[in-house]
């Protein structure tokens, strides 16, 4: 059986999202973050680079995000991971999905884990502050992106849950998300799907974060 390692509102959402949608059987293993469960050996042992999410698969584990998706994608073939059939959807959708692990993931690091980019305490300020401004150019890209539709296809994708949880780091970050009225639509109507209402009751994530502060 599969099994998703996983902690509660990280990135690992959006492949928990995906198997769900698909009616995967899976195991989901908490991982909690906050709890440093990712820097113990045993969870080294599947992930040497400390981070969620891993799968394990009866072949072997999987880790990086976009290799998962690309994986549950060609076993599964259903929404919430990465389009098939048509390639220039798959692509499109993979090119928002780098994007989203390369460039914005990263400038959240930038704010969260400051320490990561230099050891020169004196910097980290600085690189705090770039990274906020940063997360300001990429979040208006975003809600230019987002539309009536879904980021990517006809059908959601991983694209659309990857954002949905960003949009939650946002709020955590006080980043004036009542900006980004169409990515909040966007996040209300993901949020309206089954399997997306199941995972984030699974992770314990309040619905509230997905929306702008009232
Ligand atoms: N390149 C990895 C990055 C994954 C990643 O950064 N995951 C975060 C959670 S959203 C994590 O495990 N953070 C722990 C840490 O940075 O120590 C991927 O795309 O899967």
């Amino acid at each position: 059986m599969l099994k998703l390692f996983h902690s509660p509102g990280a990135c690992s959402l959006v492949p928990h999202i995906a198997l769900e949608e698909a009616g995967a059987e899976f195991e989901a293993v908490r991982i909690v973050l906050a709890e440093g469960d990712h820097l113990k050996a045993e969870y080294l042992a599947i992930n040497p680079h400390a981070r969620v999410p891993a799968l394990g698969t009866d072949q072997g584990t999987i880790t990086e995000n976009i290799a998962i998706l690309n994986y549950i994608a060609d076993r599964f073939g259903a929404a919430g991971s990465v389009p098939r059939g048509d390639a220039l959807v798959a692509a499109k959708c993979n090119e928002l999905l780098s994007w989203f692990a390369s460039s914005v993931h990263i400038s959240f690091a930038q704010v969260w884990r400051a320490s990561r980019f230099t050891r020169d305490e004196s910097a980290h300020q600085l690189l705090i502050d770039g990274g906020r401004e940063n997360l300001a150019e990429h979040f208006a890209e975003i809600e230019g992106l987002a539309g009536q539709g879904w980021l990517a296809g006809d059908r959601f994708s991983a694209a659309d849950s990857y954002a949905l949880i960003f949009f939650r780091w946002g709020r955590r970050l006080g980043m004036g998300m009542e900006d980004y009225p169409r990515w909040a639509a966007l996040n209300r109507r993901l949020l309206d799907q089954p399997s997306v209402q199941r995972v984030v009751e699974r992770e314990e994530l309040g619905i509230e974060m997905f929306q702008p502060a009232t």
